[in-house]
């Protein structure tokens, strides 16, 4: 069993529209608590993190928008999930994406003192690879990948990464909306992009049990960062980034059930929910139940013959 500690991160500053921000409150509606209780697993809530001020940082690329503020979300998530990921099992309820660049620089630097190297199970549409000068949009949420990865670009306007992530440890699955600067960006690195097509012609289980295992056998610390445009919009509605050719039900949740049984999980992104565009909470319930799927429910004893 876990000791979960939920940490709301209600950014939307780096969206492209605003609504992120009732994120983390729509999911503890959706009970998202009690359904980890129900499986045995400890929960304390931390309520949710709030930016520190930071004086307005000049920056010469007026098409970002806003840097500042995002700074100041990332570098007070990076130490608060730092603090989590020492305490217990940290699920960082987001939040548009932006807010991974705190909450997996916080958790590569926990890792990193426990002697693990941080991989990273990105469930995504997007890459989320852009760096400052390489994003057409300006919107953040499209850059936290990048970021964490200690890409250059990012000096002087985001917290220095004191433990970057190795991009050789970062799995992508369910890619279906990659900008041209991003596809050159990572075809540089040993990142590995399971995107859509790939899952069509490869699937699921092979190629991710072969990641889990060289987490394993590194003695590593996995994070799991769920973007909710991963999953199909015609269940998962309830985000702004939409894309379509997404992950089935059933898809998101052997991918979690996979990821549990493995053991490795030591943390948890839950990014991009906008209860604004949602349809009666329906989103918001398809992730607590995912996140059940990776806090240990099954739909029968996995220990009772199934073929
Ligand atoms: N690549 C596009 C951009 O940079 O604007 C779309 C980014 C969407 C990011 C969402 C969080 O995954
Ligand atoms: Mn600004
Ligand atoms: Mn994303
Ligand atoms: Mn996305």
């Amino acid at each position: 069993m876990q000791h979960c500690i939920l940490l709301g991160a209600p950014v939307q500053e780096g969206a492209s529209q605003r609504g992120c921000a009732m994120g983390p409150e729509a999911l503890r509606t959706a009970k998202l608590a009690e359904a980890l209780m129900e499986l045995g697993h400890t929960v304390e809530d931390r309520g949710d993190v709030s930016p520190r001020v930071v004086p307005v940082v000049p920056h010469d690329n007026k098409a970002i928008h806003n840097l500042d503020e995002v700074s100041a979300w990332i570098d007070a998530l990076a130490g608060q999930a730092h603090n989590a990921a020492n305490s217990g099992t940290p699920i960082f309820l987001g939040g548009d994406h932006s807010m991974a660049a705190g909450t997996v620089s916080g958790v590569a630097r926990a890792a990193a003192e426990a002697g693990k190297p941080l991989f990273v199970l990105w469930l995504d549409a997007h890459p989320d690879f852009h760096s400052l000068s390489s994003t057409g949009s300006g919107n953040l949420h499209g850059t936290p990948v990048a970021y964490f990865t200690g890409q250059s670009g990012f000096d002087g306007f985001f917290p220095t990464v004191t433990h970057p992530v190795d991009p050789a440890n970062i799995f992508m699955m369910g890619l279906r909306s990659v900008d041209p600067a991003e596809n050159a960006a990572m075809a540089k690195t040993d990142i590995t992009l399971h995107d859509m097509r790939a899952m069509d012609e490869f699937g699921i289980v092979a190629p991710l049990r072969e990641f889990l295992a060289r987490v394993k056998a590194a003695d590593g610390w996995l994070h799991v960062s769920l973007d909710v445009d991963f999953i199909d919009p015609s269940i998962a509605p309830g985000v702004g980034t939409t894309v379509p050719g997404g992950a089935t039900f059933r898809e998101a949740h052997l991918i979690l059930e996979m990821a549990q049984e493995s053991g490795l999980v030591g943390s948890m992104d839950l990014v991009e929910l906008n209860p604004f565009l949602d349809e009666r909470g329906r989103t918001a319930k398809l992730l607590v139940d995912l996140t059940a799927s990776l806090f240990g429910r099954r739909i029968i004893d996995r220990k009772t013959k199934s073929f």
